[in-house]
Protein backbone atom coordinates (compact mmCIF):
# COMPACT_ATOMS: atom_id res chain seq x y z
CA UNK A 1 0.00 0.00 0.00
CA UNK A 2 1.37 3.60 -1.26
CA UNK A 3 0.86 6.19 0.85
CA UNK A 4 1.30 9.82 0.72
CA UNK A 5 3.59 11.52 3.63
CA UNK A 6 0.93 13.52 4.19
CA UNK A 7 -1.38 10.66 4.20
CA UNK A 8 0.54 8.78 6.46
CA UNK A 9 0.01 11.79 9.03
CA UNK A 10 -3.35 11.92 8.52
CA UNK A 11 -4.44 8.98 8.92
CA UNK A 12 -2.48 7.89 11.75
CA UNK A 13 -0.97 10.62 13.40
CA UNK A 14 2.62 9.08 13.31
CA UNK A 15 5.64 10.51 12.96
CA UNK A 16 7.49 11.18 9.77
CA UNK A 17 9.99 9.00 11.00
CA UNK A 18 7.82 5.66 10.78
CA UNK A 19 7.93 5.97 7.03
CA UNK A 20 10.92 4.19 5.17
CA UNK A 21 12.95 5.68 2.51
CA UNK A 22 11.60 3.98 -0.28
CA UNK A 23 8.61 6.05 1.26
CA UNK A 24 6.36 3.20 1.82
CA UNK A 25 5.53 2.25 5.37
CA UNK A 26 6.73 -0.84 7.80
CA UNK A 27 4.43 -3.64 7.38
CA UNK A 28 3.09 -3.41 10.65
CA UNK A 29 2.24 1.00 10.36
CA UNK A 30 1.20 0.01 6.71
CA UNK A 31 -1.64 -2.87 8.24
CA UNK A 32 -2.04 -0.03 10.79
CA UNK A 33 -2.81 2.93 8.54
CA UNK A 34 -5.06 0.50 6.72
CA UNK A 35 -6.71 -0.12 9.06
CA UNK A 36 -7.17 3.13 10.28
CA UNK A 37 -8.44 4.04 6.94
CA UNK A 38 -11.03 1.50 6.49
CA UNK A 39 -12.42 2.19 10.23
CA UNK A 40 -12.51 6.07 8.83
CA UNK A 41 -14.70 5.78 5.61
CA UNK A 42 -16.72 2.66 7.38
CA UNK A 43 -17.25 5.75 9.80
CA UNK A 44 -19.16 7.56 6.63
CA UNK A 45 -20.95 4.09 6.21
CA UNK A 46 -24.79 5.32 6.55
CA UNK A 47 -26.22 3.47 9.99
CA UNK A 48 -29.98 4.82 9.31
CA UNK A 49 -31.61 7.26 7.30
CA UNK A 50 -34.95 8.86 8.74
CA UNK A 51 -37.66 10.26 7.04
CA UNK A 52 -39.32 13.09 8.67
CA UNK A 53 -42.64 15.10 6.74
CA UNK A 54 -43.54 18.14 7.83
CA UNK A 55 -46.16 20.75 7.47
CA UNK A 56 -45.60 24.53 7.46
CA UNK A 57 -47.99 27.39 7.68
CA UNK A 58 -48.65 29.04 4.18
CA UNK A 59 -50.05 32.55 4.00
CA UNK A 60 -52.95 32.44 1.39
CA UNK A 61 -50.55 33.50 -1.88
CA UNK A 62 -51.91 33.20 -5.21
CA UNK A 63 -50.18 32.26 -8.47
CA UNK A 64 -51.70 30.05 -11.47
CA UNK A 65 -52.36 26.94 -9.71
CA UNK A 66 -55.16 28.97 -7.28
CA UNK A 67 -54.41 29.53 -4.00
CA UNK A 68 -51.71 28.33 -1.32
CA UNK A 69 -53.17 26.02 1.25
CA UNK A 70 -53.36 26.57 5.12
CA UNK A 71 -50.00 24.99 5.05
CA UNK A 72 -47.04 23.97 2.84
CA UNK A 73 -45.36 20.23 3.17
CA UNK A 74 -41.56 19.49 3.36
CA UNK A 75 -39.83 16.56 3.85
CA UNK A 76 -36.63 16.63 6.21
CA UNK A 77 -34.19 13.84 5.51
CA UNK A 78 -31.15 12.70 8.06
CA UNK A 79 -28.78 10.33 7.45
CA UNK A 80 -26.66 9.14 10.63
CA UNK A 81 -23.49 7.41 9.85
CA UNK A 82 -22.06 4.52 11.43
CA UNK A 83 -19.09 7.62 13.23
CA UNK A 84 -22.09 8.83 14.55
CA UNK A 85 -22.08 12.32 11.61
CA UNK A 86 -25.74 13.12 11.34
CA UNK A 87 -25.93 14.90 7.78
CA UNK A 88 -29.57 16.51 6.88
CA UNK A 89 -31.70 17.85 3.65
CA UNK A 90 -34.84 19.31 2.96
CA UNK A 91 -36.75 18.36 -0.13
CA UNK A 92 -39.99 18.53 -1.68
CA UNK A 93 -42.94 17.06 0.18
CA UNK A 94 -46.20 15.36 -0.96
CA UNK A 95 -46.70 11.18 -0.52
CA UNK A 96 -44.77 10.39 -3.45
CA UNK A 97 -41.37 11.57 -2.37
CA UNK A 98 -42.05 10.48 1.57
CA UNK A 99 -43.21 7.14 0.09
CA UNK A 100 -40.46 6.36 -2.32
CA UNK A 101 -37.86 8.22 0.62
CA UNK A 102 -38.66 5.56 3.09
CA UNK A 103 -38.57 2.80 0.31
CA UNK A 104 -35.18 3.64 -0.27
CA UNK A 105 -34.07 4.12 2.99
CA UNK A 106 -33.10 0.50 4.29
CA UNK A 107 -31.42 -0.03 0.62
CA UNK A 108 -29.27 3.29 1.45
CA UNK A 109 -27.55 1.24 4.85
CA UNK A 110 -24.35 0.41 4.67
CA UNK A 111 -23.56 2.70 1.80
CA UNK A 112 -21.12 5.56 1.89
CA UNK A 113 -21.95 8.85 2.06
CA UNK A 114 -18.99 10.14 0.04
CA UNK A 115 -20.79 7.96 -3.01
CA UNK A 116 -23.75 9.93 -3.01
CA UNK A 117 -24.03 10.15 -6.64
CA UNK A 118 -24.11 6.12 -6.90
CA UNK A 119 -27.25 6.02 -4.33
CA UNK A 120 -30.04 7.60 -7.12
CA UNK A 121 -31.07 4.36 -8.01
CA UNK A 122 -34.81 2.95 -7.68
CA UNK A 123 -36.85 4.22 -6.15
CA UNK A 124 -34.81 7.71 -6.07
CA UNK A 125 -33.97 7.34 -9.44
CA UNK A 126 -36.99 8.14 -10.95
CA UNK A 127 -37.83 10.82 -8.06
CA UNK A 128 -35.42 13.62 -9.08
CA UNK A 129 -36.69 15.03 -5.27
CA UNK A 130 -36.71 12.46 -3.13
CA UNK A 131 -33.05 11.88 -4.76
CA UNK A 132 -32.08 16.02 -3.42
CA UNK A 133 -33.16 15.42 0.19
CA UNK A 134 -30.46 12.64 0.51
CA UNK A 135 -27.62 13.79 -1.62
CA UNK A 136 -28.23 17.01 0.37
CA UNK A 137 -27.82 14.93 3.28
CA UNK A 138 -24.63 13.33 2.14
CA UNK A 139 -23.19 16.66 1.57
CA UNK A 140 -24.10 17.74 4.90
CA UNK A 141 -23.02 14.64 6.31
CA UNK A 142 -19.40 15.13 4.65
CA UNK A 143 -19.21 18.82 5.63
CA UNK A 144 -19.62 18.07 8.63
CA UNK A 145 -16.62 14.93 8.97
CA UNK A 146 -14.11 17.18 7.05
CA UNK A 147 -14.97 20.46 8.75
CA UNK A 148 -15.52 21.86 5.19
CA UNK A 149 -18.68 24.15 4.08
CA UNK A 150 -20.51 22.57 1.48
CA UNK A 151 -19.85 25.18 -0.88
CA UNK A 152 -16.15 24.14 -0.85
CA UNK A 153 -17.21 20.89 -0.83
CA UNK A 154 -18.25 21.10 -4.59
CA UNK A 155 -15.59 23.44 -5.68
CA UNK A 156 -16.10 27.01 -4.45
CA UNK A 157 -17.10 29.22 -3.23
CA UNK A 158 -16.96 31.09 -6.62
CA UNK A 159 -19.15 34.16 -4.30
CA UNK A 160 -19.07 35.00 -0.87
CA UNK A 161 -22.83 35.89 -1.19
CA UNK A 162 -25.66 35.51 -3.13
CA UNK A 163 -28.00 38.16 -4.29
CA UNK A 164 -31.59 37.43 -4.10
CA UNK A 165 -34.87 38.61 -5.67
CA UNK A 166 -37.95 39.34 -3.91
CA UNK A 167 -40.70 37.40 -5.02
CA UNK A 168 -43.83 39.21 -4.82
CA UNK A 169 -47.00 37.41 -4.79
CA UNK A 170 -51.09 38.47 -5.11
CA UNK A 171 -52.66 37.27 -2.16
CA UNK A 172 -55.42 37.23 0.41
CA UNK A 173 -55.23 38.96 3.93
CA UNK A 174 -53.83 36.08 6.31
CA UNK A 175 -57.33 36.54 8.08
CA UNK A 176 -60.11 36.15 5.33
CA UNK A 177 -62.92 34.23 7.03
CA UNK A 178 -63.64 32.03 4.41
CA UNK A 179 -59.87 30.82 4.45
CA UNK A 180 -60.38 30.45 8.39
CA UNK A 181 -62.95 28.50 8.41
CA UNK A 182 -60.28 25.85 6.24
CA UNK A 183 -61.05 22.33 8.36
CA UNK A 184 -57.47 21.45 8.02
CA UNK A 185 -55.93 24.46 9.71
CA UNK A 186 -54.87 22.68 13.16
CA UNK A 187 -52.76 25.90 14.38
CA UNK A 188 -54.15 28.72 16.56
CA UNK A 189 -54.34 30.92 13.49
CA UNK A 190 -57.04 33.48 13.20
CA UNK A 191 -58.25 37.28 13.10
CA UNK A 192 -55.95 40.97 13.34
CA UNK A 193 -53.05 40.16 15.47
CA UNK A 194 -53.51 36.87 15.29
CA UNK A 195 -53.33 36.08 11.79
CA UNK A 196 -50.41 34.04 9.96
CA UNK A 197 -49.22 37.61 8.98
CA UNK A 198 -49.94 41.42 8.48
CA UNK A 199 -49.34 42.22 4.69
CA UNK A 200 -53.14 42.21 4.06
CA UNK A 201 -55.04 41.23 1.04
CA UNK A 202 -53.13 42.37 -2.66
CA UNK A 203 -55.01 42.42 -5.21
CA UNK A 204 -54.40 46.21 -6.81
CA UNK A 205 -51.66 47.23 -8.30
CA UNK A 206 -51.26 49.82 -5.84
CA UNK A 207 -51.01 47.45 -3.16
CA UNK A 208 -48.55 45.30 -4.97
CA UNK A 209 -46.38 48.27 -5.52
CA UNK A 210 -46.78 48.96 -1.95
CA UNK A 211 -45.89 45.17 -0.81
CA UNK A 212 -42.60 45.46 -3.23
CA UNK A 213 -41.86 48.48 -1.27
CA UNK A 214 -42.36 47.16 2.06
CA UNK A 215 -40.15 44.13 0.96
CA UNK A 216 -37.55 46.41 -0.13
CA UNK A 217 -37.82 47.96 3.12
CA UNK A 218 -37.47 44.79 4.84
CA UNK A 219 -35.05 43.19 2.90
CA UNK A 220 -33.38 45.33 0.55
CA UNK A 221 -33.87 43.55 -2.77
CA UNK A 222 -33.12 45.34 -5.97
CA UNK A 223 -34.69 42.84 -8.14
CA UNK A 224 -38.55 42.24 -8.00
CA UNK A 225 -40.19 39.27 -9.18
CA UNK A 226 -43.95 39.35 -9.97
CA UNK A 227 -45.84 36.13 -10.03
CA UNK A 228 -48.69 36.86 -12.45
CA UNK A 229 -51.07 34.35 -13.88
CA UNK A 230 -53.71 35.38 -11.86
CA UNK A 231 -55.96 38.55 -12.41
CA UNK A 232 -56.39 39.88 -15.79
CA UNK A 233 -53.30 40.40 -17.82
CA UNK A 234 -53.26 44.40 -18.35
CA UNK A 235 -54.05 44.87 -14.41
CA UNK A 236 -50.79 42.50 -13.94
CA UNK A 237 -49.01 44.62 -16.47
CA UNK A 238 -50.28 47.67 -14.66
CA UNK A 239 -48.68 46.02 -11.13
CA UNK A 240 -45.05 45.57 -12.97
CA UNK A 241 -45.09 48.85 -14.24
CA UNK A 242 -46.14 50.35 -10.67
CA UNK A 243 -43.10 48.26 -8.69
CA UNK A 244 -40.90 49.34 -11.78
CA UNK A 245 -42.23 52.97 -11.41
CA UNK A 246 -41.71 53.10 -7.44
CA UNK A 247 -38.30 51.83 -7.80
CA UNK A 248 -37.72 55.05 -10.41
CA UNK A 249 -37.43 52.73 -13.13
CA UNK A 250 -33.74 51.64 -11.52
CA UNK A 251 -34.43 48.25 -10.19
CA UNK A 252 -34.96 45.13 -12.34
CA UNK A 253 -38.03 43.49 -13.00
CA UNK A 254 -39.34 39.59 -14.21
CA UNK A 255 -42.94 38.65 -14.70
CA UNK A 256 -44.45 34.76 -14.30
CA UNK A 257 -47.12 33.97 -15.15
CA UNK A 258 -46.70 30.04 -14.77
CA UNK A 259 -48.01 29.38 -18.48
CA UNK A 260 -51.39 30.70 -17.71
CA UNK A 261 -51.55 33.05 -21.00
CA UNK A 262 -52.42 32.35 -24.49
CA UNK A 263 -49.57 32.96 -27.24
CA UNK A 264 -51.70 35.77 -28.13
CA UNK A 265 -51.81 37.18 -24.92
CA UNK A 266 -48.59 36.69 -23.80
CA UNK A 267 -47.07 38.72 -27.26
CA UNK A 268 -49.40 41.78 -26.85
CA UNK A 269 -47.90 42.25 -23.21
CA UNK A 270 -44.76 41.37 -23.67
CA UNK A 271 -45.03 44.27 -26.40
CA UNK A 272 -45.97 46.32 -23.74
CA UNK A 273 -43.13 45.10 -21.40
CA UNK A 274 -40.87 46.94 -23.51
CA UNK A 275 -39.26 49.89 -21.77
CA UNK A 276 -39.58 48.48 -18.52
CA UNK A 277 -36.37 47.28 -17.03
CA UNK A 278 -36.75 43.79 -17.82
CA UNK A 279 -34.47 41.00 -16.48
CA UNK A 280 -36.63 38.22 -18.09
CA UNK A 281 -40.20 37.21 -19.12
CA UNK A 282 -40.66 33.55 -17.53
CA UNK A 283 -42.80 30.90 -18.76
CA UNK A 284 -45.93 33.45 -20.28
CA UNK A 285 -47.27 30.60 -22.14
CA UNK A 286 -46.83 26.51 -21.75
CA UNK A 287 -44.02 24.66 -23.81
CA UNK A 288 -40.93 24.82 -25.69
CA UNK A 289 -42.97 25.70 -29.17
CA UNK A 290 -45.25 28.70 -27.93
CA UNK A 291 -42.17 30.23 -25.71
CA UNK A 292 -40.18 30.05 -28.86
CA UNK A 293 -43.07 32.08 -30.79
CA UNK A 294 -43.23 33.93 -28.02
CA UNK A 295 -39.32 34.95 -27.78
CA UNK A 296 -39.37 35.71 -31.23
CA UNK A 297 -42.10 37.62 -31.51
CA UNK A 298 -41.33 39.86 -28.65
CA UNK A 299 -37.44 39.83 -29.08
CA UNK A 300 -37.54 39.63 -25.09
CA UNK A 301 -35.24 37.60 -23.03
CA UNK A 302 -37.20 34.69 -21.73
CA UNK A 303 -36.91 32.06 -18.91
CA UNK A 304 -37.84 28.88 -17.43
CA UNK A 305 -38.38 26.17 -14.74
CA UNK A 306 -41.48 24.87 -16.61
CA UNK A 307 -40.05 23.98 -20.09
CA UNK A 308 -36.65 23.16 -19.78
CA UNK A 309 -36.64 21.08 -16.39
CA UNK A 310 -34.39 17.90 -17.21
CA UNK A 311 -31.73 16.88 -18.87
CA UNK A 312 -33.75 15.41 -21.65
CA UNK A 313 -35.42 18.72 -22.66
CA UNK A 314 -32.29 20.23 -23.74
CA UNK A 315 -32.10 18.93 -27.24
CA UNK A 316 -35.54 20.03 -27.90
CA UNK A 317 -34.24 23.68 -26.78
CA UNK A 318 -31.22 23.63 -28.81
CA UNK A 319 -33.75 23.41 -31.94
CA UNK A 320 -36.67 25.18 -30.22
CA UNK A 321 -34.68 27.86 -28.49
CA UNK A 322 -37.42 29.20 -26.29
CA UNK A 323 -34.92 30.38 -23.99
CA UNK A 324 -32.23 32.95 -22.95
CA UNK A 325 -32.18 31.80 -19.52
CA UNK A 326 -32.76 28.97 -17.15
CA UNK A 327 -33.51 28.28 -13.53
CA UNK A 328 -31.78 25.83 -11.90
CA UNK A 329 -32.93 23.75 -8.71
CA UNK A 330 -31.36 21.09 -7.11
CA UNK A 331 -34.67 19.42 -6.52
CA UNK A 332 -35.31 18.22 -9.99
CA UNK A 333 -31.87 18.79 -11.52
CA UNK A 334 -30.19 15.90 -10.05
CA UNK A 335 -28.89 17.93 -7.00
CA UNK A 336 -26.15 19.51 -6.36
CA UNK A 337 -24.29 17.69 -9.33
CA UNK A 338 -27.13 18.30 -11.82
CA UNK A 339 -26.55 22.07 -11.56
CA UNK A 340 -23.31 22.24 -11.54
CA UNK A 341 -23.49 20.55 -15.26
CA UNK A 342 -26.46 22.23 -15.96
CA UNK A 343 -24.42 25.43 -15.13
CA UNK A 344 -21.81 24.26 -17.89
CA UNK A 345 -24.59 23.49 -20.71
CA UNK A 346 -26.43 26.58 -20.21
CA UNK A 347 -22.79 28.47 -20.87
CA UNK A 348 -22.08 26.42 -23.91
CA UNK A 349 -25.84 27.15 -24.55
CA UNK A 350 -25.30 31.18 -24.52
CA UNK A 351 -28.07 31.12 -21.27
CA UNK A 352 -27.63 33.01 -18.19
CA UNK A 353 -28.64 30.91 -14.78
CA UNK A 354 -31.00 32.12 -12.24
CA UNK A 355 -32.45 29.64 -9.88
CA UNK A 356 -35.82 28.81 -8.87
CA UNK A 357 -37.83 28.26 -5.34
CA UNK A 358 -41.02 26.96 -4.08
CA UNK A 359 -42.11 27.29 -0.46
CA UNK A 360 -38.98 25.86 1.85
CA UNK A 361 -37.81 26.02 4.80
CA UNK A 362 -34.21 27.07 6.15
CA UNK A 363 -32.53 23.70 4.88
CA UNK A 364 -33.25 24.32 1.63
CA UNK A 365 -32.84 27.79 1.96
CA UNK A 366 -28.94 27.19 2.89
CA UNK A 367 -28.67 24.68 0.40
CA UNK A 368 -29.74 27.49 -2.19
CA UNK A 369 -27.27 29.58 -0.69
CA UNK A 370 -24.22 27.16 -0.96
CA UNK A 371 -25.51 26.35 -4.60
CA UNK A 372 -25.40 29.62 -5.53
CA UNK A 373 -22.09 29.95 -4.09
CA UNK A 374 -20.86 26.92 -6.32
CA UNK A 375 -22.35 27.24 -9.93
CA UNK A 376 -20.01 29.65 -11.41
CA UNK A 377 -22.51 30.68 -13.90
CA UNK A 378 -25.30 31.21 -11.50
CA UNK A 379 -24.61 34.60 -11.41
CA UNK A 380 -28.19 36.69 -11.15
CA UNK A 381 -30.25 37.07 -8.52
CA UNK A 382 -32.13 33.45 -7.14
CA UNK A 383 -35.44 33.38 -6.72
CA UNK A 384 -37.04 32.45 -2.74
CA UNK A 385 -39.99 32.11 -0.97
CA UNK A 386 -37.95 32.69 1.93
CA UNK A 387 -40.31 35.88 2.97
CA UNK A 388 -43.04 34.15 3.06
CA UNK A 389 -41.57 31.48 5.49
CA UNK A 390 -43.57 32.43 9.28
CA UNK A 391 -41.33 33.37 11.24
CA UNK A 392 -41.48 31.48 13.96
CA UNK A 393 -42.34 27.99 11.98
CA UNK A 394 -38.75 27.86 11.02
CA UNK A 395 -37.14 24.82 12.00
CA UNK A 396 -33.61 25.42 11.68
CA UNK A 397 -31.91 26.58 15.20
CA UNK A 398 -31.07 29.74 15.61
CA UNK A 399 -34.44 31.25 13.36
CA UNK A 400 -34.22 32.68 9.68
CA UNK A 401 -30.99 33.19 7.94
CA UNK A 402 -31.13 36.87 7.02
CA UNK A 403 -31.42 38.74 3.80
CA UNK A 404 -29.70 41.80 3.94
CA UNK A 405 -29.48 44.13 0.96
CA UNK A 406 -31.07 41.78 -1.23
CA UNK A 407 -28.32 39.51 -0.32
CA UNK A 408 -27.36 36.41 2.34
CA UNK A 409 -24.00 35.54 3.23
CA UNK A 410 -22.80 31.40 2.86
CA UNK A 411 -23.50 29.97 6.44
CA UNK A 412 -19.80 29.37 7.98
CA UNK A 413 -20.42 26.38 9.51
CA UNK A 414 -19.54 22.80 8.12
CA UNK A 415 -21.92 21.28 5.60
CA UNK A 416 -24.68 23.22 5.00
CA UNK A 417 -23.78 25.01 8.46
CA UNK A 418 -27.49 24.96 10.20
CA UNK A 419 -28.48 22.88 12.80
CA UNK A 420 -32.37 21.85 13.40
CA UNK A 421 -34.87 23.16 15.99
CA UNK A 422 -36.30 19.51 17.20
CA UNK A 423 -38.78 21.20 19.13
CA UNK A 424 -40.02 22.59 16.05
CA UNK A 425 -39.36 19.89 14.01
CA UNK A 426 -41.45 17.93 16.50
CA UNK A 427 -44.29 20.35 15.68
CA UNK A 428 -43.77 20.64 12.57
CA UNK A 429 -44.13 17.03 11.68
CA UNK A 430 -47.19 16.91 14.50
CA UNK A 431 -48.96 19.62 12.04
CA UNK A 432 -48.09 17.34 8.94
CA UNK A 433 -50.05 14.49 11.33
CA UNK A 434 -53.14 16.42 12.11
CA UNK A 435 -54.01 18.54 9.08
CA UNK A 436 -54.21 15.64 6.61
CA UNK A 437 -52.46 17.51 3.80
CA UNK A 438 -50.80 15.04 1.62
CA UNK A 439 -50.25 16.81 -1.92
CA UNK A 440 -50.16 20.81 -2.88
CA UNK A 441 -54.32 21.38 -4.07
CA UNK A 442 -53.90 25.32 -4.78
CA UNK A 443 -57.53 24.51 -6.36
CA UNK A 444 -59.33 23.15 -3.50
CA UNK A 445 -58.31 26.45 -1.18
CA UNK A 446 -58.68 28.92 -4.34
CA UNK A 447 -62.66 27.64 -4.92
CA UNK A 448 -63.54 27.93 -1.02
CA UNK A 449 -63.26 31.77 -1.44
CA UNK A 450 -63.95 32.18 -5.77
CA UNK A 451 -66.35 28.92 -6.04
CA UNK A 452 -66.49 27.31 -9.23
CA UNK A 453 -62.46 28.75 -10.23
CA UNK A 454 -61.09 26.55 -12.94
CA UNK A 455 -57.29 27.61 -14.52
CA UNK A 456 -58.27 28.90 -17.54
CA UNK A 457 -56.21 30.90 -19.81
CA UNK A 458 -55.86 34.26 -20.10
O1 LIG B 1 -45.40 28.75 -5.17
O2 LIG B 1 -47.16 29.29 -6.29
C1 LIG B 1 -45.95 29.08 -6.21
C2 LIG B 1 -45.08 29.23 -7.42
O3 LIG B 1 -45.84 29.50 -8.53
C3 LIG B 1 -44.29 27.95 -7.63
O4 LIG B 1 -45.14 26.86 -7.56
C4 LIG B 1 -43.55 27.92 -8.93
O5 LIG B 1 -42.98 26.65 -9.07
O6 LIG B 1 -42.27 29.70 -8.05
C5 LIG B 1 -42.39 28.82 -9.03
C6 LIG B 1 -42.15 29.39 -10.39
O7 LIG B 1 -41.22 30.16 -10.53
O8 LIG B 1 -42.82 29.03 -11.35
MG1 LIG C 1 -41.51 30.17 -12.69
Amino acid sequence: MRLSRRDCLNLSGLTAGAITASGLLAPALAQEAATISRRRSSDLAIKEVIVTPIALPDPPILAASGCHGPYFLRTIVEIVTEGGIRGIGETHGGEDTVRDLRRAAQALVGQSVLAYRRLGVQPLARNARAYAGIELACLDAIGRATGLRLCELVGGPVRDEIEVAAYLFFRYAADHPKLLADKRIVDSRGRGEQALDQWGEVRTPEAMAELAWQFHQRFGFRVHKLKAGVLPPETELAALRAISDRFGGKHQVRIDPNGRWTTETAVSIGRSLKGLPLEYYEDPVRGQEAMAEVRRRTDLAMSTNMCVVELDDIAPAIRNQPIDVVLADHHYWGGFAGCLTLGQMAEALGWKVSQHSNNHAGVTMAAMIHLAASVPQLTIASDTHYPWLVESAEIIAGGKLPITGGKMEIPSGAGLGVELDRDRLARAHEMYEKCGMRDRDDATTMRMVEPGWERTLF
